[in-house]
């Protein structure tokens, strides 16, 4: 072995990373090496001298190739083994409390811990909690409301229509209200409910809409209920999930199968009441719709209107999420950004 290839030997050998190594090997093996001028050099020797040292240069070479190749081996395994070690968590003294709180934990979506919230502030105040279907039959969802066809109040609602090959029209509710009928359906008064659940309405999303959201009906028939008890009802609910600051109003409003038909609004709490892109500069948002049970409604399903008065309401339960948590964009709510949904 001659000096250079020794030199190039203890060098490999000496190199303490693979990234030193690749410098030593590019010095020692590369274009630039003693060992490729050296066999620049061999063009000038006399054809059996080049013989000769053409093969002592290839040979010294394929030797230090292998001696690369095993230092480059020994040292990614050294590697691996320091970066296993660095890496590797030592669980012996890790109590069940820490390696709770070291993990990152799902959580309800904000619509989802709304709704039970609103439910439990109707609980308090005596109401039971009911359900119903999204896929409802014309006669549900409308007819029985005192919305017959063509009744101008039904562009109030842009509806999904399903084929199901039934002879019955179905949709995909547009409200929470045809749950109404089918309580009223189920037994004779008093009811005291209120119905969570889905709707779905032909619309294009916007700040304050969304084509899939939520509402929270109620519904209370019982003998001698006033627009008293239905005014009080909504203020205690505002006030309890709200807070006493925020400011409500009852505006009237028109539904078909309430009379007379109220709106809920709130102060838009993004703005301040200043007005703003999320309330169209009116400085309110409505919640929800409410009134007294129309006669025509107590008559559809067989109660006679006489003995019974009731009132009646659909809360929009994305929408008060979205006052209450001051979200100037209803979107946020169906776009599952883990940033947005871990802030609640
Ligand atoms: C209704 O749907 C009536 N069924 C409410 C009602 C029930 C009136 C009982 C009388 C008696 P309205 O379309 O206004 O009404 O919707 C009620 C609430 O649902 C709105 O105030 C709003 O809070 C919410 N809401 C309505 N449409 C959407 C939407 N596209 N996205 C999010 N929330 C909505």
């Amino acid at each position: 072995m001659g000096r250079l290839e020794r030199d190039a030997a203890d060098a490999l050998a000496a190199a303490a990373s693979s990234a030193e190594l690749a410098e030593v090997e590019t010095a020692a093996l590369g274009k630039r090496s003693a060992l490729a001028a050296a066999h620049r050099h061999l063009a000038a020797l006399d054809p059996d001298a080049r013989r000769a040292a053409g093969k002592a240069l290839h040979d010294a070479r394929t030797r230090l190739e292998a001696l690369a190749a095993a230092r480059a081996e020994e040292l990614v395994a050294a590697e691996r083994a320091l970066m296993l070690g660095r890496d590797r968590l030592d669980l012996t003294e890790v109590t069940a409390d820490e390696i709770r709180s070291a993990m990152t934990r799902g959580r309800l979506h904000l619509v989802t811990q709304t709704r039970r919230e609103l439910e439990d502030v109707f609980v308090a105040m005596g109401f039971t909690v009911a359900e119903g279907p999204e896929a409802e039959t014309d006669w549900y969802n409308f007819e029985a409301l005192n919305i017959p066809p063509a009744h101008p109040a039904r562009s109030m609602w842009d509806t999904f229509y399903l084929e199901l090959g039934q002879p019955e029209t179905v949709v995909l509710r547009t409200h929470t209200s045809p749950v109404q009928i089918h309580l009223m359906e189920d037994g004779p008064p008093p009811v005291h409910a209120v119905i969570p659940g889905r709707c779905y309405r032909r619309e294009t999303a916007d700040a304050r809409h969304l084509p899939v959201f939520h509402q929270l009906e109620g519904l209370v028939v019982d003998r001698g209920i006033t627009f008293g008890d239905l005014a009080g009802t909504i203020e205690t609910f505002t006030t309890a999930y709200f807070g006493p600051d925020i400011h409500s109003r009852l505006r009237p409003g028109y539904f078909p199968f309430t009379e007379p038909s109220a709106e809920v609004e709130v102060t838009c709490t993004i703005c301040r009441g200043a007005g703003c892109r999320t309330c169209s500069s009116t400085g309110w948002v409505e919640l929800a719709g409410c009134g007294m049970v129309d006669p025509a409604v107590f008559e559809a399903v067989g109660i006679d209107p006489e003995e019974w008065s009731g009132f009646a309401f659909g809360f929009g339960i994305d929408r008060c999420a979205q006052m209450r948590h001051v979200i100037a964009d209803m979107r946020v709510l169906t776009e599952n950004d883990v940033r947005f949904l871990r802030l609640f």
